[in-house]
Order: structure tokens, then sequence, then C-alpha cells
């Protein structure tokens, strides 16, 4: 089967984690990514967080699959000559550098567009045009500036980031679409262009349905949410504790052991179609016909109690047992899984989604596969390259470069 991305190569400028999670999907892919580090230092995440002494950490190699690195000093004469060769043989070129340092080194995408028209130039920064778009920015100030923080956590706390990376994997998902829905442009315009996201942006994206509720209190209370109708609402979307934010009320509740295992909680969603099964489930058969009890709107300003009832119930059971009783009730749940369970859970395994990687210096570890199963275009997990590992094999098979020339680069420290 060939894979879907393949004959695309791609100049890999990224770091950290937004850029490299966008390159590493179009690596499994199938495209050829280049990731190109600094001689001697490479990307900064290869000695963050280490856990294993002068072995590449985790946080580099669960990013950084199924690529090839050179070292090119790209602030060099000679590294400037290289890098303009590898634009010339790339599709797309992929960066994620504080604003204006490619700039910095030459490269504008005037400039790259000389050297290459059919060049796709995609970048990730952490604002878009405005009051902050020369800022650097990692994960939680975007989280903090996209609208997630201030309504994340409970209404009595302080504003709670997330342990989702929206604003660097989700930045460097959308990163990705940018750049094949330029590929498939250029397919019919015979030009590339310029792909542009802001990590505000995309965790904004996310946080729609916060925006929503931002106009929708301008007409009342948002009955939904734990504030109603004892709390206090102001002028701004309020954090929403654990409700679910659609609408069918949700909440987490204990399970068997919440006293001593901090994850032996499931989320239960009451959607009104099967509230007869879930009160019955529950032992309140009375609910089912109560006009107190028997409708959405009844419910509404009683969730507060309807979720403890559900409690004393599911206190009674394992997560994985109310699961089992719940679920063939078609009742919306999910027990919170550790990152313990997620990693030892079989059918993860089986769909290539949770992998086990071999590494030449680190061993086996696990990684998160590809998330995005396409039939015709499987998606095989390499590991990471080392650093420089492929940086004759790019020079003389991508470049063309004589065995000469890759030892005068050498020498001059450009590689
Ligand atoms: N050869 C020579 N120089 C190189 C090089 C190479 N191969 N690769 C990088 N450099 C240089 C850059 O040109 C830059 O130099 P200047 O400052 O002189 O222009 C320098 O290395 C460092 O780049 P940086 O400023 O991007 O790195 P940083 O560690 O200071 O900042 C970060 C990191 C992430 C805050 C910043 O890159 C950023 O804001 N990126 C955009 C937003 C983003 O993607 N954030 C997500 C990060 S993951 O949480």
């Amino acid at each position: 089967m060939s894979k879907a991305l393949e004959g695309v190569r791609i100049l890999d400028m990224t770091h950290v984690q937004s850029g490299p999670t966008c390159t590493q999907l179009l690596a499994w892919f199938g495209a050829d990514v280049i990731k190109v580090e600094r001689p001697g230092v490479g990307d900064a995440t290869r000695g963050q967080l280490r856990d294993i002494p002068d072995v590449d950490s985790l946080y580099f190699t669960m990013l950084n699959h199924n690529k090839r690195s050179v070292t090119l000093n790209t602030k060099s004469d000679k590294g400037k000559e290289i890098f303009s060769k590898l634009i010339e043989s790339c599709d797309v070129m992929v960066e994620n550098f504080a604003p204006g340092a490619l700039d910095r080194m030459g490269f504008t995408w005037e400039r790259i567009q000389e050297l290459n028209p059919r060049m796709i130039y995609a970048s990730v920064k952490g604002f878009g045009a405005g009051p902050f778009e020369d800022c650097k920015v990692y994960e939680n100030v975007a989280q903090c500036t996209g609208g997630s923080a201030s309504t994340t956590g409970f209404d009595d706390g302080p504003p709670l980031v997330t342990g989702a990376q929206i604003g660097d994997s989700g930045t460097g998902l959308n990163l990705a679409l940018g750049i094949v829905t330029a590929l498939f442009h250029r397919e019919r315009s015979g030009r590339g262009q310029r792909v542009s996201c802001a990590m505000q942006d995309g965790v904004l994206n996310l946080c729609r349905v916060k925006l929503r509720d931002q106009q929708r209190l301008a007409h009342g209370p948002l009955k939904e949410y734990p504030q109603y109708p004892n709390g206090e609402f102001n002028d701004a979307t309020p954090r929403a504790n654990n409700a679910s934010g659609g609408g069918q009320p949700g909440w987490v509740v204990k399970c068997r052991g919440w006293e001593t295992d901090p994850n032996a909680y499931i989320y239960v969603i009451t959607q009104a179609a099967i509230w007869p099964k879930l009160a019955q489930a529950i032992g309140r058969e009375d609910w089912i016909d109560d006009p107190e009890w028997a409708t959405p709107e009844a419910r509404l300003p009683k969730l507060e109690a309807v979720f403890a009832e559900i409690e004393k119930w599911t206190m009674t059971k394992t997560k994985f047992e109310v699961m089992d009783i719940l679920n063939p009730l078609n009742v919306p749940c999910g027990p919170i899984l550790s990152m313990k369970e997620i990693a030892e859970e079989p059918s993860l395994r089986d769909t290539g989604t949770v992998v086990e990687v071999d590494h030449p210096t680190r061993g086996k570890y696990l990684t998160v596969g590809n998330p995005i199963k396409l039939s015709d275009s499987p998606s095989d997990v390499l590991r990471s390259p080392l650093l420089g590992e492929h940086t004759d094999d790019i020079l003389k098979g991508v470049l063309g470069m004589s065995d000469a020339e890759v030892a005068a680069a050498k020498e001059e420290g450009a590689v």
C-alpha cells in the first residue's frame, strides 16, 4: 500500500511541540520530513525533562518520529547556501521560531518564493497580527489568551490550564490541515502559498462554545451551568466546573474506591432520551413520572441533586462496573482513565493509538501513534532520528553534494 503523502518533501525547521507535531503527522502519512537542527545543539527538547542521562528525552522522541535529521548552521554563509538548496528541493517548509527569526536569517517569504515559487511556507506563531504579534509563546500562554483558562476550573477557584496541549498539538493539527490544503491547491494553481496559524486562534477555535455562551449571557443566566439557579453570573462566560458544555447535562461522579484512587470517577451524561432507564438503574423509578423530575426543564434547576443521587449509586460500584451497566442502556458515560490505564489498554495497542517503539540509545518506550486512520495509507511509527543522523544522506542524496563538498561543509562547521 502506498502512503498518502509519498513524494512530498518537507523542510522541517520546527522545534519544541507545536511545529513538530505537525510535521510528525505529515511524516506518518509518508512525507519525507527533513528536520534541520543546529549543529551540536539540536531541538531544545532533546535535552529537556530527560529521564535517562545523555539520551534523547521522551519529549523529543515522542514528537519527532519518522523524520530524518540534518544539522545545519543556517546563520553561516555555507549553511545559508545549503539551506537555499534545500528550499529549492522541498515542497513545504515548516517553522515555529519566535517571530522574525527566519527573516533575520535572510529567508523572508519573498526570498523563499524567489528560490522556489512552488514552496508552501507554513508557520506557527503565538499570535496573529496585533498588539502581541512579537511575543514568544508556550502552551499555557496560548491557553490563557485563547479563552480556555478563564472558562476552565471551579467557579470559586482560579483559572485553570488543561492537561491537553490544545495550544501546541492543537495548532500543529491546524497547520497540517493548512499544508495539505495548500498542497491540494498547488495542484491547480501551480504555486505555493503561505500558511499561518496562531496558537491563540487555535485555542479560541476549540473554545467556540464558550464564545457562544458569552453571547447567550446577554439574554439571561446560562441554565446548564452550575451557577444556576443559586450562584452569581457576571458579564463574562464563567468557569463551568465539570458541566458538560452541551445541551445535555453531565457531571463527574465518584465511584467505589474514590477515597484512595484519584481516578475512581466516571462522567455521566443525563441525556433526556435515556432518563427513564437511568432513573431505573440508580433505583429512582419514582423520578420517571414525577413532574418534579421527569422533564429536562424540571431537572435543570436541580442538577446538583440529580447528580448527587446518581453518585450515591455509582459510589457502590467501580467505574468499570458503572460503565458495564450504563453502556447497554445507551447512557453516555466515560470512566476517568489514568495514563497508566491508557498505557496498558490492549485495544489502544491493537489500533496503533498506543505504540511501543525501539530506540538505539533509549531502548523500548511507548508513544501515541497516528490518531487519524486512513484505510489505504498505513502509518508505521518509526523512531525519532539521532541529532544529525542523516546529514550525509541528505547532503548527498537530496542535494547531490560530493564527498569533498560535504567534508568542506563539515570543516567550516556549517553542518
Ligand atoms: N542554525 C542557526 N540558528 C538557528 C537554527 C539553526 N539551524 N535554528 C534556530 N536558530 C536560531 C534562530 O534563528 C533564533 O535566532 P535569533 O533569535 O537570533 O533570531 C534562535 O535560534 C532561537 O530561536 P527562538 O527564538 O525561536 O527560540 P527560543 O527558545 O528563544 O523560543 C519559543 C522558543 C517556542 C518561545 C519561540 O520559538 C516561539 O515563540 N515560537 C512560536 C510559537 C510556538 O510555536 N510556540 C510553541 C512552543 S511549544 O510550547
